[in-house]
């Protein structure tokens, strides 16, 4: 029998939520969640309904939820008809058309725009009519390939305008890429870009495209966005631009009246092997679960300036940059650029420039950002800032800590918010109200979800102990499908615990009932037959303050099995020393116990990461057990790490 995995980690600081923050709050207290969570778990058909009632509907539903359990088949709102554009726009204009939907942000900073409810509907009617005018009808797959420009929520709102099934790819994605996933959804348009702006750089995103169509069987017409202007080639008969369809169509569209459950989206996972999996979530559950965790979570007040710096590629982007937040009506800024651009500062910037009040970012950026210490951020008024969020992987509490103190001044919560593409939608996390805070913790359930662990046996865990995150039952939110490919989907999601939803990711409850997040099942280490997760032992040696980033990976070793390899990222400035690997170990040791001292330090100037951020551990794997090859590493936002990572491994 194998052991749970082992909690370490102790973090003990507490933060109520401020009187002041309180008293404005949605959910004000922890009795009155405890109250709504109930009812969503005794009568979930009475809580979702009563819920749904706030979306408009063209028809109600005639079944709130079915499900065949031996299929993994279920609905939400079975029969109900509505349009997932018309509750993001047209229902808003009557009461708020002249408040701003979208602020938009350029990388250079003479680039803005601001588009109103009224202004972005009548932009998404006529994208809609070009699109009807291209052939494309209800269930067609679109393509939207596109920068962070306001042309990507206009697309995607256009399509579930119609009724045709939106795929996002991420511009930073390369042309074979994209090439994979038009493949896999047979889109019929590619909506693309002439180029883009990054850090400083333009990008050829038109030239990706052409690549990634030269031998595409689906696509028949190809609408480009003219973004930088740099005079892209344009095939005959094939490419259109966007301006000059949209100066020739007219602005009224009705809304398609959909099936609550017809498709809505595609988005596509990368997966750790293999062709990526195509998540498939549909109309209704996924509109209404996205608009009433965004009410609650983020804690939605009509006068928020709300900015989540998530690309729309990312399901972050689609759920809290697009639907959650337009559901409700609320300001969302958007923003071209990088942290980092062009000066380390950008962020705080932006946040004093527009007055933000709300503020959704990744760990990944906020240790980027820390790595340049406190006086970047103290240059900056950021007084208008109220509540935070985090997202992506667990916040490691130093980073918390920073993002706390620093950036929010010690007033605002944190909002540290756990979930997948696959959710849909947030399913663990505080209500900043409500709950009393613990850094690095995700807290509780939202409404609906009923999370579990289970230990190595099946069976459930006890307090504290590590384990498998499972949810028990579909929620609205929840992935329908993959697209093309149910068995996958049973396969992936289903099997492990029969019935039940398995996510993949391993998490311990603790004495009060918070839940606390551990890394991937997958990325378990076991030291002596002690079961670890990566992320308690690389949040040790972040909390040592010459650390910005840390990767922890196992490698064999002949009489514990495996052992600990840990590549360490400095702050900038730190130079390297034979001490400070000895102090870094050290400091593990105490900090979390012996067991868990990494046996190699490899310091290292950048991680093997996702575009959003995540480190590829499996990369860090190979090197560190020195296997020849290390593996795909296409979608790696820097490859180039990979090789200094190699030439410096400690053999
Ligand atoms: C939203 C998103 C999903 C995986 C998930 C986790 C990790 C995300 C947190 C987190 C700890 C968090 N979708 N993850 N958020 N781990 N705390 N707050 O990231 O499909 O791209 O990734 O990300 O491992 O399974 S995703």
């Amino acid at each position: 029998m194998d052991p749970a995995i082992l909690h370490i980690q102790d973090e003990g600081r507490r933060f109520p939520p401020p009187e002041a923050f309180k008293a404005k709050a949605r959910i004000k207290s922890l009795a009155e969640y405890h109250k709504l969570y109930e009812e969503s778990i005794h009568a979930p058909e009475q809580f979702w309904a009563r819920q749904a009632k706030e979306l408009a509907w063209m028809r109600p539903w005639n079944s709130v939820f079915d499900w065949d359990k031996e299929t993994c088949r279920f609905t939400w709102f079975r029969g109900g008809k509505l349009n997932v554009s018309s509750n993001c726009l047209d229902r808003h204009l009557e009461t708020q058309g002249e408040k701003v939907a979208i602020l938009w942000q350029g990388e250079r900073e003479e680039d803005k725009r601001r588009l109103t409810y009224r202004e972005l509907h009548d932009e998404v009617c006529r994208f809609a009519n070009v699109l009807k005018k291209k052939g494309v009808q209800k269930g067609d797959r679109v393509c939207v390939y596109l920068p962070m420009i306001p042309e990507a929520v206009i697309a995607m709102l256009a399509c579930t305008r119609i009724g045709a099934i939106h795929s996002v790819v991420f511009a930073g994605f390369s042309s074979a890429a994209l090439k994979d996933r038009l493949d896999d959804s047979k889109a019929k348009v590619l909506i693309t870009a002439d180029g883009g702006r990054r850090s400083g750089k333009e990008f050829d995103l038109k030239g990706m495209a052409d690549a990634a169509l030269t031998d595409c069987q689906s696509v028949e017409q190809v609408i480009v966005v003219q973004h930088i202007k740099n005079n892209a080639a344009m095939k005959k008969g094939r490419d259109v631009y966007w301006h000059d369809e949209m100066r020739s169509t007219h602005g009224a569209c009705p809304a398609t009246e959909m099936d609550a459950e017809d498709p809505l989206f595609i988005l596509y996972t990368s997966g750790t092997t293999g062709k990526p999996k195509g998540a498939l979530h549909t109309t209704a559950g996924y509109l209404l679960y996205t608009y009433l965790t965004y009410r609650y979570i983020f804690d939605y007040s009509d006068k928020d300036i709300y900015w989540c710096t998530a690309d729309v590629g990312w399901v972050t982007g689609h759920s809290y940059i697009v639907y959650g937040p337009l559901a409700n009506g609320a300001t969302v800024l958007m923003f071209e650029g990088v942290p980092t651009y062009p000066d380390n500062d950008r962020f705080w910037q932006i946040v004093e420039n527009y007055k933000v009040s709300v503020l959704y970012t990744a760990p990944t950026a906020l240790r980027a950002l820390m790595r340049f210490g406190d006086g970047p951020v103290k240059k900056h008024d950021l007084s208008s800032l109220r509540l935070l969020g985090s997202v992506g992987e667990p916040i490691n509490p130093e980073a918390w800590m920073w993002y706390h103190t620093v950036i929010g001044g010690g007033r605002c919560p944190i909002v540290d918010t756990w979930w997948q593409t696959e959710t849909g939608g947030i399913l663990i996390s505080p209500l900043p109200g409500a709950m009393t805070l613990k850094p690095g913790c995700a807290c509780r359930p939202f409404f609906g979800v009923r999370p579990v662990v289970y230990n190595e046996e099946g069976g459930l865990a006890q307090r504290n102990e590590g384990g498998y995150l499972a949810i028990t039952h579909p929620w609205p939110g929840l992935m329908r499908t993959v697209w093309g490919n149910h068995d996958r989907y049973i396969e992936t999601y289903w099997d492990k615990y029969k019935g039940e939803y398995s996510t993949g990711d391993a998490a311990r409850v603790d004495e009060n009932g918070d839940i606390w997040l551990m890394g991937r099942v997958d990325d378990v280490i076991k030291v002596s037959g002690h079961r670890l997760g990566t992320a308690e032992v690389e949040s040790a040696l972040v909390s040592h303050p010459s650390v910005a980033e840390a990767g922890v990976v196992g490698r064999p070793h002949p009489i514990k099995g495996q052992c600990l390899y840990a590549f360490v990222t400095l702050k900038h400035g730190i130079p390297i020393s034979e001490q400070l690997k000895q102090e870094l170990i050290q400091h593990v040791s105490t900090t979390m116990g012996p067991i868990a001292k990494p046996d190699f330090i490899q310091f290292a100037e950048g991680l093997p990461k996702t575009r959003s951020g995540k480190i590829m551990r499996r990369i860090l794997k190979a090197i560190a057990s020195g296997e020849a090859d290390v593996g795909n590493t296409t979608t790696l936002a820097d490859p180039s790490v990979v090789e200094e990572l190699v030439k410096n491994r400690v053999a």
